[in-house]
């Protein structure tokens, strides 16, 4: 099998609150991907600002902290070939007016500052294990394999 890669993905507390958890997921595991873990929880400011902290000297920084604690987010780990790329690709731009339909921003978005999920991003090598460490310990990352893998990959 092709060489497998883990990607962080969480569902925004905008998307948790508009019900749309099982859409995105739904999306990935149409796609192939494997979930290996997953978290419904409570994001405090800690968290949410360690997370967030290359956008620190931002001016939507504070908001930006606000939004993400103000509500239970869906924290997921997913794997498959070149996850991380692909998973951004699916998610569209960071602005969803910028996404082309099709995507999960493009789909079920409209504000900046309201854009349903994030995911590890693929031109910054290392988020997606940093992110994942930042929210889950070792013992909760799955290994198994879905049924269907030997008909994914060549
Ligand atoms: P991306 O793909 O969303 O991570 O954006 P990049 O990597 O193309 O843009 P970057 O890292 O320069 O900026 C990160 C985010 O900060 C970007 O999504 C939009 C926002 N941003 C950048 N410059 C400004 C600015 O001058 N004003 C405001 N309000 N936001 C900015
Ligand atoms: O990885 P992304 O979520 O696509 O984008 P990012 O890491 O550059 O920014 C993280 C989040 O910060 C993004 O999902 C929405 C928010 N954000 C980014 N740029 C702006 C912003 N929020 C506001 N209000 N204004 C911005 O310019």
């Amino acid at each position: 099998m092709s060489e497998q890669e883990r990607t962080f993905v969480m569902v925004k507390p905008d998307g948790v609150q508009r019900g749309l958890i099982g859409d995105v997921i739904s999306r990935f595991e149409d796609r192939g991907l494997k979930l290996v873990a997953a978290k419904f929880k409570q994001i405090d400011r800690d968290l949410a600002e360690e997370h967030y902290g290359e956008h620190e000297d931002k001016p939507f920084f504070d908001g930006l902290v606000d939004f993400i604690t103000s509500g239970p987010v869906m924290a997921m780990v997913w794997e498959g070939q070149d996850a991380v790329r692909q998973v951004r690709g699916m998610m569209g731009e960071t602005d969803p007016a910028e996404s082309a339909p099709g995507t999960i921003r493009g789909d079920l978005g409209l504000d900046l500052g309201r854009n349903v999920i994030h995911g590890s991003d693929h031109e910054d090598p290392g988020s997606n294990e940093r992110e994942i460490e930042l929210f889950f310990d070792d013992e909760e990352l799955v290994d198994w394999e879905r049924v269907d893998e030997t008909w994914l990959y060549e």
